[in-house]
C-alpha cells in the first residue's frame, strides 16, 4: 500500500469511528432534519462530510489541549494565600526555543492534515471522476427569483427543443448527474445538502457542479445565496428514480400535456371551496413529509374524482386570465416562459419552488393568494397587480379559482 493510501485508509476508519460516534446526536434530532449536511447520500455529500469531520477533529483535539493547558496553568498558579497574593511575579523568561519550535512544527503538521484532504475533495467534487464520465447524466438548473427552471439536452422533443421542468429535479439515482448552472437574473446558488453543494448560479458564467443519489429517494434542495425578497423560500425538490422509473418518467414528460375528454354529464360536480390561509402556514403535512416518494409516485396517476367539465373550464380560463402569457403548457394553449413550465403540473409534489405541498388546498391559496405566500413573487407582481403602480389587475373569483386548480391538477 502506497503511504497516501495507507493515510487515507487510517483516516477513513477514524471518520466511521467518529460517524458512528455522532449517531445517538443525528437520532436525537440535534443534527438531522430534510436539509442536514450530517446525512450524506451519495458520494459529494460524504466526501464533504469527511472534510467536515477531519476538520472539527484536528481543531477539536487543539482545542482540548489548548484548554487543557491554560486550566492547568489557572489552577497551579494561582493565589492560595494572602502571602501568595502580595508576592512577586517569577522570575520572566524569554521562552524555550524547543516549546516555540515544537509549537510551530505542531501547527504545521495540524494544517497539512487538514490540506491534504481539502484539496482532495476540492478536485473530487469539481466534475465528474473521469473513470466514470461515460455514466454521466446531464441537466442544466437555471435560477430564477425565486425558483428553479431544469432543463434536460439528453431528452429532446420533437420541434420542442429539450424536456423542461420546473422546482422538481428528477435524475437517475446510482448515476453522476453534472448540473449545468445558469440564471436568468441575480446570483443564486444550488444547494442539495443531503447530495452536493453548494456552488453558485452566475450571470453570464456557466458554472456546473456534480452529484449523485446512491439510492432512489426524496431529497431538499435550497438556493444559497440571498437573491431578493422570497430568497429564504426558493427551494426545489430532488428525486432520485431506478433507472427503469426514471425512463418511464422521461418518456411521460416528453409527451404534450394530458388532454382530458369533456363528458357534459360532469357538469353538476362540485367544486373545491377554501378560504381562511393564514399568512406563513405550513405549507406540507406530516403524512407527506413521512413517505415523500410514495406521495410522488401516486401524483404521476390521474385522478379518479376528475370532473371533465371544470376541467375544461380551467383550461379556458388560463388563457382569458392571461396565465397563458407567463406559463407553457406544451401542447395546450400556454406559452408564456416567465413562469415555471405547466405541462406536467400535477405530476409535481409541490407548487411555487418546494414551498407547498401540491394539494387541492395548497393550490387553490396558491393561485388565490400568491403573495400570501411568497411575497413579492413575480405572478403576483406584474400578472396579479400592476409593476408600476401595485393596483390590482387580475380578479378571480372563487370559482374561477377552483376550475384553474381542476386543470392544473389534470396535467399528468
Ligand atoms: C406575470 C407572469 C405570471 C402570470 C400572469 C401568472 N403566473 Fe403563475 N407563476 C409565475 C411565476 C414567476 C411563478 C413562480 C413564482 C415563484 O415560485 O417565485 C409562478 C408560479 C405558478 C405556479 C407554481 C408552479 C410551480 O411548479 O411551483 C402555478 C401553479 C401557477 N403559477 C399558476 C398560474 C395561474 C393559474 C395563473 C393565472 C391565474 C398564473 N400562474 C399567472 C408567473 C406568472
Ligand atoms: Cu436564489
Amino acid at each position: 500500500m502506497s503511504s497516501s493510501a495507507s493515510f487515507r485508509h487510517s483516516i477513513r476508519r477514524g471518520l466511521s469511528a467518529l460517524f458512528a460516534a455522532s449517531i445517538p446526536l443525528y437520532t436525537g434530532g440535534w443534527i438531522g432534519g430534510h436539509q442536514s449536511t450530517f446525512d450524506a447520500k451519495g458520494p459529494v455529500a460524504a466526501s464533504q462530510l469527511d472534510l467536515f469531520y477531519v476538520t472539527l477533529w484536528v481543531t477539536g483535539i487543539i482545542f482540548v489541549l489548548v484548554a487543557a493547558v491554560l486550566a492547568y496553568a489557572t489552577l497551579k498558579f494561582k493565589a492560595r494565600n494572602e502571602a501568595d497574593e502580595h508576592a512577586e511575579p517569577p522570575p520572566q523568561g524569554h521562552g524555550n526555543p524547543l516549546v516555540e519550535l515544537g509549537l510551530i512544527g505542531a501547527s504545521v503538521v495540524a494544517l497539512v492534515f487538514i490540506a491534504v484532504p481539502t484539496l482532495e475533495a476540492i478536485w473530487y467534487t469539481y466534475d465528474v471522476p473521469d473513470d466514470r464520465r461515460d455514466q454521466t447524466y446531464e441537466v442544466t438548473a437555471v435560477g430564477y427569483q425565486w425558483w428553479f427552471k431544469f432543463e434536460y439536452p439528453n431528452e429532446q422533443i420533437d420541434g420542442a427543443g429539450p424536456l423542461v421542468t420546473a422546482n422538481e429535479l428528477v435524475i437517475p439515482a446510482g448515476r453522476p448527474v453534472r448540473v449545468n448552472l445558469r440564471t436568468i437574473d441575480v446570483i443564486h446558488s444550488f444547494w442539495v445538502p443531503k447530495l452536493a453543494g453548494k456552488v453558485d448560479m452566475i450571470p453570464n458564467r456557466g458554472n456546473h457542479l456534480w452529484l449523485q443519489a446512491d439510492e432512489p429517494g426524496y431529497f431538499w434542495g435550497q438556493c444559497a445565496e440571498f437573491c431578493g425578497q422570497s430568497h429564504a423560500v426558493m427551494r426545489f425538490r430532488v428525486i432520485a428514480l431506478n433507472e427503469a422509473d426514471f425512463a418511464a418518467w422521461t418518456a411521460n414528460q416528453k409527451k404534450d400535456a394530458r388532454a382530458v375528454e369533456t363528458t357534459a354529464s360532469a357538469d353538476a360536480a362540485p367544486r373545491a371551496q377554501f378560504a381562511g390561509f393564514r399568512v406563513n402556514e405550513a405549507g406540507w403535512s406530516p403524512e407527506f413529509d413521512a413517505n415523500p416518494l410514495d406521495n410522488w409516485v401516486q401524483k404521476q396517476f390521474p385522478e379518479k374524482s376528475e370532473n371533465p367539465a371544470l376541467i375544461a373550464e380551467g383550461r379556458r380560463l388560463f388563457v382569458e386570465k392571461a396565465c397563458a402569457g407567463c406559463h407553457n403548457i406544451r401542447g395546450h394553449e400556454g406559452v408564456g416562459i416567465t413562469g415555471p413550465d405547466l405541462t406536467h403540473m400535477g405530476s409535481r409534489t409541490t407548487i411555487a419552488a418546494g414551498l407547498l405541498e401540491n394539494t387541492t388546498r395548497n393550490l387553490y391559496r396558491w393561485i388565490s393568494e400568491p403573495h400570501h405566500v411568497k411575497p413579492g413573487n413575480k405572478m403576483w407582481v406584474g400578472g396579479y397587480t400592476d409593476r408600476e403602480t401595485g393596483n390590482r389587475i387580475l380578479e378571480l373569483t372563487s370559482e374561477d379559482v377552483s376550475a384553474l386548480v381542476a386543470y392544473l391538477e389534470s396535467l399528468k
